[in-house]
């Protein structure tokens, strides 16, 4: 191979930026709009009905902070069972919990998801979670009041907001949501790694190792 080539091999793995795979799950009642908030933030459009009945799955590429997310969402459909929950709670990194602020049965079922997912797995937290109010342009409907969703986020340890997916502003909304719990999950990913804390402090101990013996070594032919 000539220099060249190793050269520009070197600079492309350099400016190779890394990808990191996150799979975003969102939960909640029938028709509080899941399915409205994922197309918004994929399309920038909010179109009025949606397929009900199907799970969905995107992939979406998401540039944020210089970080390259290749994001996998999941848009769950139905009825929220235990066995639903207990599976996407394995296959999630971050976990959006919607409610409608227009509709309190929505969001005792928020409660509930939130509190399964935060309490039945202590060891394993999700990285990123936020309680999400959603149609809060119904706002003569409203059956839900923000200090109360704050005070279960609050109870959750989990982010909140108020948000209309239908709304005119609905993108940039639906997308600080998004962008906060990847910025919520990096911080989350740089506190969680204990192996590389292990390898650093492993190869320091061996310098360290290294640099004894080079000095009994110089202290030995002194001696002599
Ligand atoms: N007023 C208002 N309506 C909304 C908003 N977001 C969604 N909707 C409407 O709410 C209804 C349900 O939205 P979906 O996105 O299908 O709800 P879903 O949570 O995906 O429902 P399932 O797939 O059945 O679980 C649709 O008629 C949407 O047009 C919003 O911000 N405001
Ligand atoms: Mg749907």
């Amino acid at each position: 191979m000539s220099g060249q080539t190793m050269q520009s091999r070197k600079i492309s793995q350099i400016q190779q930026p890394s990808i990191k795979t996150v799979r975003i799950v969102l939960l909640g009642q029938e028709g509080v709009g899941k399915s409205a908030l994922v197309v918004r933030f994929l399309t920038r459009r909010f179109i009025g009905e949606y397929d009900s009945n199907l799970e969905s799955s995107y992939r979406h590429i998401s540039d944020i902070d210089g970080v390259v997310f290749c994001l996998d969402i999941i848009d769950t459909a139905g009825e929220v069972t235990e066995r639903k929950l207990q599976q996407c709670r394995s296959q999630g990194d971050i976990f959006l919990i919607l409610y409608s602020i227009a509709d309190r049965k929505s969001f005792q079922e928020a409660a509930n998801i939130g509190k399964y997912l935060q309490n039945d797995r202590p060891l394993q937290k999700p990285k990123g979670l936020a309680l999400v109010g959603n149609k809060n342009d119904l706002e003569h409907f409203r059956e839900v009041v923000k200090p109360e969703a704050r005070d279960l986020a609050t109870e959750l340890s989990c982010s909140f907001y108020e948000i209309s997916v239908s709304e005119r502003t609905g993108f940039e909304e639906v997308s600080d949501v998004i962008h906060s719990c990847l910025r919520q999950y990096l911080k989350h990913a740089q506190y969680d790694r204990p192996e590389r804390n292990a390898s650093v402090s492993y190869l320091s101990k061996m310098k360290e190792g290294i640099k004894k013996r080079r000095n009994s070594i110089r202290r030995k032919s002194v001696a002599f």
